[in-house]
């Protein structure tokens, strides 16, 4: 799953498509490069992000996944969003599928919303708010925590009748690094349910702090590395920045898992 991030703020690539041009090339590009989802987002989750107005997030992803849904069918596009007005404004204008950061706690809604569409649901474990979700995060055991939020969000998205779940750990959303670790050791726990799991650490902090890199852009090979790792424990789709190079290494993965 490709990334779009159409925010001034976005840790990685804040500002580099904020005109509809630029946006549409950088999906065309995705799609080139092998993206089999495309995934846009018009508010940063970075931790410190301030919120977005429904108006401002509306206008930044409702006229690119319009044109993008036009003009490439063949690649679903999913809506990285935890609000109810913006997921149902992008579902009717052509996404098939709600990335929800906030696991349902923020709108539960969202998964009636899907069911409606037919659409699928990303359920993503986080605690607290992008400002607040960094101080001091604890856990009994992260593990089982996030396991435990992650099957009864995705058993009331079953109820509500959303026709495909997937779950997320939430790379970096309310984790420490050794929360993060234990996380991505123990992904084969997560992978046991009965979904399947999304994992997003492309360019991420905890990249940077296993390999020194300070500058986001330069965590691809990190980045690589760790979500191979996450495939061979029982990852089935990739958030990521870089798609050419994840293609590269899922078609590696799959030859070697077939
Ligand atoms: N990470 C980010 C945003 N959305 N969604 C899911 N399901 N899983 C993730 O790990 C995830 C996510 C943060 O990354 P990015 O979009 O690059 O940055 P920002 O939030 O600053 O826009």
């Amino acid at each position: 799953m490709g990334v779009l991030n159409l925010t001034p703020d976005s840790f990685s690539d804040g500002g580099r498509y904020d005109t509809l041009e630029a946006a549409l090339a950088r999906f065309g590009r995705m799609v080139a490069d092998g993206a089999d989802w495309v995934d846009i987002g018009g508010e940063s989750t970075r931790p410190g992000a301030g919120p977005v107005s429904e108006a401002e997030e509306l206008r930044r992803v409702l006229p690119v996944i319009e044109a993008a849904a036009a003009l490439h069918p063949q690649v679903p596009i999913s809506i990285d969003t935890t609000k109810y007005a913006v997921a149902e404004a992008a579902l009717r204008a052509g996404a098939r599928m709600v990335n929800d950061v906030s696991g349902l706690r923020y709108e539960p809604r969202l998964a009636d919303l899907c069911a409606r569409h037919g659409a699928a649901l990303v359920v993503m474990h986080s605690i607290g708010t992008p400002q607040t979700m960094q101080a001091d995060p604890h856990y009994t055991d992260v593990v089982a925590d996030v396991r435990a939020f992650l099957e009864a969000a995705a058993r009331r998205a079953e109820a509500a009748g959303v026709p495909h779940i997937l779950i997320d750990p939430g790379i970096g959303f309310g984790k420490t690094l050794a929360h993060n670790l234990e996380l991505l050791r123990r992904l084969p726990e997560i992978a046991a349910l009965p979904w399947p799991v999304l994992v997003g650490a492309s360019r991420k902090r905890l990249v940077g702090d296993l390999t020194g890199r300070t500058d986001p852009t330069d965590r691809l090979a990190g980045t690589l590395a760790l979500h191979y790792d996450a495939l061979v424990r029982g990852a089935r789709m990739l958030r990521v920045h870089d798609v050419k190079e994840a293609a590269d290494s899922v078609s590696v993965y799959v030859s070697l898992h077939p």
